[in-house]
């Protein structure tokens, strides 16, 4: 029988659904991209920064930030009829890092968010997501809407393998954020497809 629902957030019950993480440094954006791509209301977990933060937290370049993921978002959003993509977004401060390795459990790939001003910050993400053998996507957010470093640049200083996509995006814009994971997808599926001609 045809699945039918006035629900337009509503999954099709013969959609694949895969699991996405949005990692990368404090502050890049990643609870802000998970809440511009979400179809249903994305869970946060945010708190106030406190004094606690101070000379424990680089600050530098997001001042006005007042509030940080403790635990995870997560999201929802229907790329195709037939592909529904769960966005888990990881906390960014190195204190809750040892709740990555849970988080990417299961996970299809990641997306590495950076922030060009502190691109240092994303170092340990790309690590993570090497050693683990989980492929990923590098989405640079353009932080005020533009991007003045050149993204073979960017690519360079992360000493990123050339098969790694590297996108410039804008974490606040669903069309923009919707190309990132596209691009980790279609990463995703040329590896799968380099693993199964290798076994053939
Ligand atoms: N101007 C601008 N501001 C942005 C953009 N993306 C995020 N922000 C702002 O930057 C700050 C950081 O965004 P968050 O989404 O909280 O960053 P996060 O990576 O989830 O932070 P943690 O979870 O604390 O690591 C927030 O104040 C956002 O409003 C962007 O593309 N442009
Ligand atoms: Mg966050």
């Amino acid at each position: 029988m045809a699945f039918a629902s006035s629900d337009p957030t509503a999954l099709s019950p013969d959609a694949a659904t895969v699991k996405i993480l949005v990692a990368g440094g404090f502050g890049v954006g990643k609870t802000t991209l998970v809440g511009a791509v979400s179809e249903t209301v994305p869970l946060r977990t945010e708190e106030l920064i406190t004094e606690a933060s101070v000379g424990v937290d680089d600050l530098a370049g997001v001042e006005r930030k007042t509030t940080t993921t403790v635990a995870m978002d997560f999201g929802r959003i229907t790329l195709s009829p037939a592909l529904v993509v769960y966005l888990f977004g990881a906390p960014g401060q190195d204190r809750f890092w040892f709740m990555w390795d849970d988080l990417s459990r299961g996970a299809l790939g990641a997306v590495v968010l950076a922030d060009t001003r502190r691109l240092d910050s994303c170092f340990p993400s790309v690590d993570f997501f090497e050693h683990r053998g989980i492929p990923f996507a590098v989405g640079v957010n353009c932080f005020n809407g533009r991007c003045d470093e050149d993204p073979a640049e960017i690519r360079a200083a992360l000493d990123l393998s050339p098969d790694v996509p590297l996108v410039l995006c804008d974490a606040r814009d669903k069309e923009s954020v919707k190309g990132v994971l596209v691009a980790l997808l279609e990463h995703v599926m040329r590896g799968l497809a380099a693993e199964v001609s290798a076994q053939s």
